[in-house]
């Protein structure tokens, strides 16, 4: 069986390829002006993954696997906002504020789109969700279990946050999940770093961690 090398172990590739899910690689989180710096946070460091996923994105499009990227949104009414949502995590604007790129974490607005470099292709799922984790109040489980996809290759920010929510809810659901570690970022160097050791620790009690060119090269060799 082919497998990526990984941490804690390697990581058992399936018959049928893995999906790729990106986690809001949006102009609000990436971008300066958005969401992201209006909480007081350097965007540099998130930055600086965009050419990684996109590499990642470019080997599952040439290997057909499916692809999803998910957007951080609310409604423009922020009916689907929580107040306590909306009280915390308040810097300098808040969720719904107009801000230089259009209300922050607004669906259709402009800083809600995922950065130009990684922007979705015809056949690729591109869902928006209103909490941290993928699968609350979507329909990615049930995308996922249609296609009979296992197995989950997670890439995108936060790291701490948006990612390692999404992959602790894919966990209770019963997906193998790899995070691809230069691909994921945080505006907390420590954090990332200590998410990286969660999720691998005991076990993989969460899941696996690898390169993007581990990733890359064994995807590749199985599904090439
Ligand atoms: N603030 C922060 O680190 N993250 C979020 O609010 N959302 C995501 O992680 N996408």
């Amino acid at each position: 069986m082919d497998q990526i090398p990984a941490r804690p172990y390697a990581y058992p590739l399936p018959e049928r390829p893995p999906a790729l899910v990106v986690i809001d690689m949006q102009r609000d989180f990436v971008e300066p002006g958005g969401f992201g710096s209006a909480l007081g946070n350097d965007v540099t460091p998130l930055q600086n993954i965009v050419p990684v996923v996109r590499r990642l994105l470019d080997c599952a499009r040439r290997l057909g696997l499916p692809i999803i990227h998910t957007r951080e949104a609310h409604q423009a009414d922020l009916s689907d906002c929580p107040p306590a949502k909306r009280r915390r995590g308040r810097g300098a604007l808040g969720i719904g504020d107009p801000g230089p790129m259009g209300r922050l974490l607004i669906d259709g607005e402009p800083g809600n789109q995922i950065v130009p470099a990684l922007q979705p292709r015809a056949g690729e799922l591109e869902l928006t969700k209103p909490g941290k984790g993928a699968f609350y109040a979507t329909q990615l489980h049930s995308y996922l279990q249609l296609r009979e996809i296992t197995h989950l290759l997670v890439a995108g920010v936060t790291t701490e946050v948006c990612v390692q929510t999404t992959l602790r809810e894919a966990n209770d659901r019963g997906y193998e999940c790899l995070l691809v570690e230069d691909a994921t970022e945080s505006y907390f160097p420590a954090f990332k770093q200590a998410t990286l050791g969660m999720v691998t620790a005991q076990g993989g009690i969460v899941g696996w961690v690898a390169g993007s060119e581990q990733v890359i090269r064994a995807l590749e060799s199985a599904y090439g």
